[in-house]
């Protein structure tokens, strides 16, 4: 095959394409051949990742107003589309026969459609390609991806996010492929379309994890990956927890929403939402695929938040979107301690205190969902070895909800089996604001992945329990819920969850014993009590402990009969899995 097709040699500069022609990368040249042809930009810009590339790129997402300058120079604001605020759960599918929770197309309609949406959809464009890698770039186990987008705040995002690796792509390396274009921001007909045969198509929206195709979108691709191949693509935090005898990381997996991003600031910072887990030498070893954060701005304040609080602050570079843009060019956001202003422009246009959308609902100064995306070099937390090659070694791994009524705040599984099964596999937890639709609703949710999972439950369960006969130093399985009410409120402070971690370095260390109970090891009032003074410097009364780990039976039998039904009724669940929730059920 020709190494140049001549469509490339018109869109791009001749520096660009003399670094493309060093690559050799025939898979390379014939993808972007064919994106040409498919959504006919009128430029090309390669970004491999110099400081100038980074610049161009901050400074063409000013000029096409994707982004809006701030008073703080280096910081921007990005709005999306008012019906675009959140991950579009509708018109986002897997290609390929159904399975259940998952959303479907037929692969060849499905593929037809996003194609014709996207025929010629960057005519008179600049297109952005972007080489990154899916973690540590010189780690073995890194997954090089591409990025096209006609949107310079995508590709801005991107470059925030991910590891750049334009020169690892020399030869015929293979790559994840994704195409993103802004398209005419018709609701109506946008679509993500995902091929596990490694391409993700995305057109008429620009919510970063509808769009930045290396977040969400490479999370379908790498999970089937690792599905097929016997490791774990996860939605999970990666912490370095400080205990007596030295620094042990463990993974959390919390709902969007939930407290997995301020969880993750309490520890050492690896990753604040995504790992890739795999056995080495009999360990659980994980890598953060990404090397920034696209975070939750809502409730983000100084008392609780220090350390984002700071980077939101610092004079390292910010991405806020969907916020309050003010008229003395800052920003605000609801929760975060400050006074509402009376007027701004936000996600709805302008914006003044009262005003209301079309159904007589109040508008909010941000968007639930308004975040803000950094990079992981700016927190003062982060872990030394967050880029090691070798990953870190997990030790223990949280499964969190957002539960009101049921789960209590932190408990211990008797073994991997049962702590992926009873408390991964059976999470179940109040939706958030990150999906489009109605919050608050409980949902089924197992390992917090029900949006992003792209091959039946039954395959990813059996390939979580091979996963653990793998290892000869399995981590604790822990369960955790912050969101425990009574009638008179939340039973815990936003700062006990320090407590439970404390709890957990404690358990990992073999420092103190728990208390068997029919759910999982709970934690004795004498630890927590100790604990609480030492953490945090306040007592913990007796009834207070009694009220949060009373084990409130009949809310467990009933979840795990719902969930035992679930898992019934999905043809290839393994055997395994129901015999372990029939037991926990007996137990109870
Ligand atoms: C989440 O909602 O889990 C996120 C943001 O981390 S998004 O990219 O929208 O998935
Ligand atoms: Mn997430």
């Amino acid at each position: 095959m020709e190494v140049f097709p001549d469509k490339l040699r018109g869109r791009l500069s001749s520096s660009a394409l003399s670094k493309l022609y060093e690559l050799r990368n025939n898979k390379l040249n014939s993808f972007l051949s064919d994106v040409i042809d498919l959504c006919e930009p009128e430029s090309i810009y390669l970004v491999e990742g110099t400081m100038e590339d980074i610049e161009y790129v901050k400074r063409r997402a000013l000029e096409t107003g994707e982004e809006l300058p701030l008073s703080t120079k280096t910081h921007t604001i990005h709005f999306d589309h008012p019906l675009d605020q959140a991950r579009a759960r509708e018109d986002t599918f897997i290609l390929g026969d159904k399975i259940p929770f998952v959303n479907t197309k037929p692969k060849e309609e499905g593929k037809k459609e996003v194609l014709s949406i996207l025929k010629g959809a960057m005519k008179g464009r600049e297109m952005f390609v972007g080489f990154y890698s899916l973690g540590p770039v010189s780690s073995k186990h890194r997954i090089l991806a591409i990025q096209v987008t006609d949107s310079a705040y995508v590709i801005h995002s991107e470059n925030m996010l991910y590891r750049h690796a334009f020169k690892e792509f020399q030869g015929d390396r293979d790559f994840l492929k994704f195409i993103h274009s802004v398209g005419t921001r018709d609701i109506k007909k946008r679509r993500i379309a995902i091929d596990l045969e490694g391409t993700v198509y995305s057109v008429n929206t620009t919510y970063a994890g509808n769009s930045v195709g290396l977040k969400k979108l490479a999370l379908r691709l790498t999970l089937n990956k690792a599905v097929n191949e016997g490791w774990l693509s996860e939605h999970m935090a990666i912490i370095g927890l400080e205990g007596d005898k030295g620094v042990h990381y463990i993974t959390a997996s919390f709902p969007s929403g939930s407290g997995k991003t301020n969880t993750s600031m309490l520890g050492r910072l690896v990753s604040d939402d995504l790992a890739f887990i795999r056995e080495v030498d009999g360990e659980a070893r994980a890598w953060n695929p990404e090397a920034g954060v696209f975070g939750i701005i809502h409730g983000i304040n100084q008392k609780d938040d220090p350390i984002i609080w700071e980077v939101l602050h610092s004079e390292d570079e910010v991405i806020f979107s969907n916020v309050l843009l003010k008229s003395d060019g800052t920003v605000y956001w609801d929760g975060s301690g400050e006074p509402e202003p009376e007027k701004g422009i936000n996600f709805s246009g302008e914006w003044w205190k009262g005003k209301m959308d079309d159904k007589g609902k109040l508008v909010p100064a941000s968007h639930p969902n308004a975040r803000f995306t950094v990079r992981l070099g700016s927190f003062r937390n982060l872990d030394p070895r967050f880029d090691d090659p070798e990953g870190v070694k997990i030790e223990g791994m949280i499964f969190g909800v957002k539960d009101y009524s049921t789960l209590i705040p932190i408990a211990e599984a008797f073994n991997w089996a049962h702590g992926v099964i009873t408390m991964g596999a059976s999470m179940e937890s109040a939706r958030t604001s990150a999906v489009l639709g109605k919050s608050d609703e409980m949902e089924f949710n197992p390992m917090a992945l029900l949006d992003f999972v792209s091959v039946s439950l039954g395959r990813y369960l059996e390939n979580y329990l091979m996963f653990g006969k793998k290892l000869s130093h399995e981590p604790k399985i822990f369960s955790a819920n912050y969101f425990l009410k009574n009638e008179k409120g939340f039973l815990n402070g936003k700062e006990d969850k320090r407590v439970w971690l404390r709890w957990i370095v404690e358990r990992i260390e073999g420092n103190v014993d728990g208390l068997k109970s029919p759910i999982g090891i709970i934690p004795l009032y004498e630890d927590l009590s100790r604990m609480f003074s030492s953490v945090l410097g306040k007592p913990y009364t007796r009834e207070n402990y009694e009220s949060q780990f009373t084990i409130r039976l009949n809310g467990y039998k009933q979840k795990f009969l719902r969930i035992r039904e679930i898992y019934a009724n999905i043809e290839d669940t393994p055997y395994e899995v129901l015999e372990i929730l029939d037991k926990q059920i007996a137990d109870i």
